[in-house]
């Protein structure tokens, strides 16, 4: 049985979803798109082959052939649409982050647990990037020893026009957030954030430095740097007691031309995470079917905002601020 995928929103990562559920992913369909831009809703739903568009995601969510959602609306609409598709009792793919604040992630937990059921995974598609993935095997394979330091960045070429300079940490940072607390398994303590004073003017997308502090004493500095310019580019460095391991430039090619080599960057994270969207998709897909989920939680989503929330504060103090989750419900215990 092939399972009717509903997408709200029809940007960058909603138009994305769309073309991998429509041409990459077994055992579904596409079924509906809706986005606020109507006409943008049903080029959309056009292209990729769905029957119907809507410029209503609530709309999309009670519409009956739709059994699942998957939810690329912006930020600030993710956690009503969320609720609504609980409402339905309809499985959900959220992108990140669940919510902006970690009040209003707190609330699609609770309402998850409410209802007895796990009906929300939230879009950190890292966890299916094979490097990833394979960092973390090296890791549990504890050939490397125990780890000690990790080191990360996080760059873009530009600051879309939306973007404010929380969201540095808010909106991207929240990736490197949830990777860490992945791959080592545990949970964060602290948080300092810092900007350099070199850049004078404070741009949205100016870079900023976290220091991550996990309850082990394992430390993470993570750059995010959004106007970078030069191209997409995410690095990891996992230092361990007896080696390391990192991720690799994931290019096909090099070009050499005029005594110079070059490898390209891609211009955003759709190339570079392109296996990993493809397989989140497909696991979460396998469990809207009756499968496990394997992919980020409820919980993890209200952690990686909590904790983005405590880098934003920690920013304006200018100080390290602990973190303090609510109590993790046994509902949640087996991930
Ligand atoms: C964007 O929203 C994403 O989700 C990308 O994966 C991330 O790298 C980028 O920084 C975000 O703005």
């Amino acid at each position: 049985m092939s399972v009717g995928i509903g997408i709200i929103g029809a940007g960058v990562m909603g138009a994305d979803h769309a073309r991998l559920v429509a041409g990459h992913v077994a055992g579904a369909h596409l079924v509906a798109i809706s986005d606020a831009d109507e006409a943008r809703a049903r080029e959309t739903a056009k292209k990729h082959g769905a029957r119907r568009h809507y410029a209503d995601g609530g709309r999309l969510i009670a519409d009956p052939d739709v059994d699942a959602v998957v939810i690329a609306s912006p930020d600030a609409t993710h956690v009503d649409y969320v609720l609504a598709s609980l409402k339905a009792g309809k499985k959900v793919l959220c992108e990140k982050p669940l919510a902006p604040t970690a009040k209003d992630s707190l609330m699609a937990v609770e309402a998850e647990v409410k209802g007895g059921k796990r009906l929300i995974q939230v879009g950190y598609m890292r966890r299916f990037d094979p490097a990833y993935v394979e960092m973390r095997n090296t890791l549990r394979s504890g050939t490397l020893g125990r780890p000690v330091i990790l080191h990360c960045a996080h760059r873009n070429v530009s600051a879309p026009d939306w973007f404010t300079p929380q969201n540095s940490i808010t909106n991207s940072g929240v990736h490197e957030i949830d990777i860490i607390r992945w791959l080592v398994d545990e949970e964060v303590a602290a948080v300092r954030a810092i900007k350099p004073a070199t850049r004078g003017a404070s741009r949205p997308g100016d870079p900023v430095l976290l220091l991550i502090e996990m309850a082990s004493g394992l430390l993470a500095d993570v750059e995010i740097f959004i106007d970078a310019g030069y191209g997409y580019e995410v690095r990891g460095e996992l230092v361990c007691e007896n080696g390391t391991i990192e991720l690799e430039r994931p290019e096909p090619v090099s070009i050499r031309r005029s005594q110079n080599e070059a490898r390209a960057f891609p211009p955003d994270w759709r190339g570079r995470f392109e296996d990993a969207y493809r397989i989140e998709l497909q696991a979460w897909v396998d469990f809207v079917r009756g499968g496990r989920m394997t992919g980020a939680d409820a919980w993890a989503g209200y952690a990686a905002t909590a904790i983005a929330e405590a880098g934003v504060e920690s920013l304006k103090r200018n100080e390290r601020v602990e973190v303090k989750l609510a109590a993790k419900p046994d509902f949640y215990a087996d991930k």
